[in-house]
């Protein structure tokens, strides 16, 4: 079979973008942890602010120094509005929206994720890095979008809050 050097050309190009992009999704995937949101968990919109987890959002350090922080995002705020979380230890984000899609984003990381009334939004992260971030809602909500944000404090664990560890 007789193809010609052009077709050659053009064949070889298209199978070289076909790998670089699957490279690119292993890339991020693997190199910088940018992964879809985690699994699927469902929760009743409408009973988001009697639930139990989500009604009392806060933050809960576990037993092994890792932290859990429950949040709700609605129209215009995140609760709860200041974060605090260890420094160097797993934080697992876990959010929800009594009414419609917010953002997530927590400027400067790789932490950001849709927040999506119906569902619960979770991804684990840990911060090398002490001192103060933004977390900003990046998905246009309405009116007042723009107020939209929290502040998230990463502290150096103390020995004794750590309960003894470090
Ligand atoms: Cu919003």
């Amino acid at each position: 079979m007789n193809v010609d050097l052009y077709e050659k050309f053009w064949m070889w190009a298209a199978a070289g973008i076909v790998v670089v992009f699957i490279a690119s999704i292993g890339f991020t995937t693997f190199g910088q942890a940018i992964q879809p949101p985690s699994h699927i968990e469902t929760i009743d919109p409408q009973t988001v602010r009697s639930d139990e987890e989500f009604g009392q959002p806060g933050v809960t350090i576990n037993p092994d120094g890792s932290a859990t922080v429950v949040v709700q995002a609605f129209l215009f705020a995140f609760l709860p509005t200041e974060i605090r979380v260890p420094r160097g230890r797993p934080v697992t984000f876990r959010m929800t929206s009594p009414d419609v899609i917010h953002g997530f984003q927590i400027v400067q990381t790789n932490g950001n994720t849709m927040v999506v009334p119906g569902y619960v939004s979770q991804f684990t992260i840990s911060f090398d890095r002490a001192g103060e971030y933004l977390v900003v809602c990046n998905e246009y909500c309405g009116l007042g979008h723009h107020n939209m944000y929290a502040r998230l404090i990463v502290e150096d664990v103390v020995a004794a809050a750590a309960g003894g560890e470090r």
